[in-house]
């Protein structure tokens, strides 16, 4: 696989950097991982694509998630709130608007530049023990350490562990919400396995993880976003209570066999069988001389395109509103990617749903284009043509 935000110039295929996407399920510590984890900083440096502002619903969304923190976490005088992966600033932005004390960690120069822009004190740093050392000697201790989208992104973890535990005050928490285990499995949404997601977390994965470095987990609250994600609350052994969400998590978890390689192995059937669907419904559609784009240049696409063996044979370009991917052409397939414009202008007879997970808010943006006889080809749960 390539990298999967690795939109790239044709000067560059040549050189283009691919790895081994090997996903493996860990007994031991029953976490779903990749086994070769390229280095971090092949996928997040000045360049790179992924701004979270792309989704307005999540904008809403990063808005409640800062106001159930300071609801429940931020009651001292003075209160303290650190973001691990505070990308373009979306969800920081809550706590500044209200002049709380603020600071994003976010190693991509170029997201973490358009954060200041939106007036967020960001350091431009990958989160880890001398990052926290660093904050705590000049800010003082947190009261929450927050992040969404990224904790699942970090190989090492530990590092994390180490920090949270400096920076942290002795009540502090640690909150991190991330695609969830339980709902990938369930919906055959393999496209959440790419370069980024080292990990794919479940409540006992993280409970097992952080157990090692003292905290536990305390609450767990399962979401909507990116496909069905959980928020994970955690704290230092002892100090808050445990929520009863969080034995019933693990129930189910271990209802579903979330701890069995057996589920994995139906798991990799099922993405085959989805793979081989798919192809054939966009094999269909060249045969009857059908127009088909795809919609949205996601991290995820990669994976799909590249496991289906999907090129620009069979879509003639991918529609993305991101001016860094446009002009650009998909990781590894070489398809070109295109403004919105050249979607809204020329409409294709199908479309192919990359952003499966902003559905909803895509369906309300292209009522025309539905309206009109337009149709989407998803994958996800299952290939079909709405
Ligand atoms: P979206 C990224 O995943 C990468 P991706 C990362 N690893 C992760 O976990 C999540 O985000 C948080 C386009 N788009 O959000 C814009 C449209 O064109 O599913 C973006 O290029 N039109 C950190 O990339 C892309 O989709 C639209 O109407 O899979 C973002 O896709 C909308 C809503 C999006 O994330
Ligand atoms: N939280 C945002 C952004 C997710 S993208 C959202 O949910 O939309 C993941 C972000 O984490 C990227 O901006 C990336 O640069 C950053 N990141 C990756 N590794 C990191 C690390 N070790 N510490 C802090 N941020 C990291």
């Amino acid at each position: 696989m390539p990298i999967a935000n690795g939109f790239l110039d044709p000067e560059d295929f040549s050189t283009e950097y691919f790895y081994e996407l090997r996903p493996v399920f860990c007994e031991n510590c029953l976490t779903f991982q990749i086994a070769e984890q390229p280095d971090p900083e092949k996928m997040f440096h000045p360049n790179y694509a992924f701004f979270s502002r792309t989704s307005q619903r999540m904008v809403g969304h990063f808005k409640s998630y800062a106001d159930w923190v300071m609801d429940e976490y931020l009651s001292s005088p003075d209160p303290f709130v650190v973001e691990i992966g505070s990308n373009d600033g979306a969800m920081m932005e809550n706590f500044s608007r209200k002049n709380i004390r603020h600071l994003g960690v976010e190693p991509s120069e170029n997201v973490g530049e358009e954060a200041r822009k939106h007036g967020i004190n960001t350091l431009c740093s990958f989160f880890n023990l001398p990052a926290a050392e660093k904050i705590a000697s000049e800010y003082g201790p947190a009261d929450t350490l927050i992040a969404a989208n990224v904790m699942c992104h970090i190989p090492d973890l530990h590092g994390v562990a180490l920090g949270a535990d400096h920076l942290l005050k002795p009540m502090g928490v640690l909150i991190f919400e991330e695609p969830y285990l339980g709902n990938m499995i369930e919906n055959t949404a393999y496209d959440q396995i790419y370069d980024e997601h080292v990990y794919i977390f479940s409540a006992r994965g993280v409970s097992n993880i952080f157990k090692k470095y003292g905290f536990e987990l305390v609450d767990v609250k399962p979401q909507s976003t990116h496909g069905g994600s959980m928020r994970y609350v955690l704290a230092r052994n002892g100090k808050r209570c445990i929520s009863p969400n969080v034995e019933k998590q693990l129930a189910y978890e271990d209802n579903k066999n979330l701890h069995l390689n057996e589920t994995y192995d139906l798991f990799r059937k099922r993405c085959e069988l989805s793979r081989k669907k798919l192809l054939f419904t966009l094999q269909q559609q060249k045969k009857a001389g059908k127009r088909v784009v795809g919609y949205a240049a996601t991290s995820k696409s990669t994976t799909v395109l590249n496991y289906c063996n999907i090129g620009p044979d069979l879509i003639e370009f991918i529609s993305d509103t991101t001016p860094i991917k446009q002009g650009k052409y998909s990781p590894g397939t070489h398809i070109p990617v295109r403004p919105h414009a050249e979607f809204k202008n020329n409409y294709p007879d199908k479309a192919l749903l990359f952003a499966w997970n902003h559905k909803s808010e895509i369906m309300e943006k292209e009522m025309i284009y539905s309206g009109g006889g337009g149709q989407w080809i998803v994958y996800v749960p299952q290939v079909e043509i709405i």
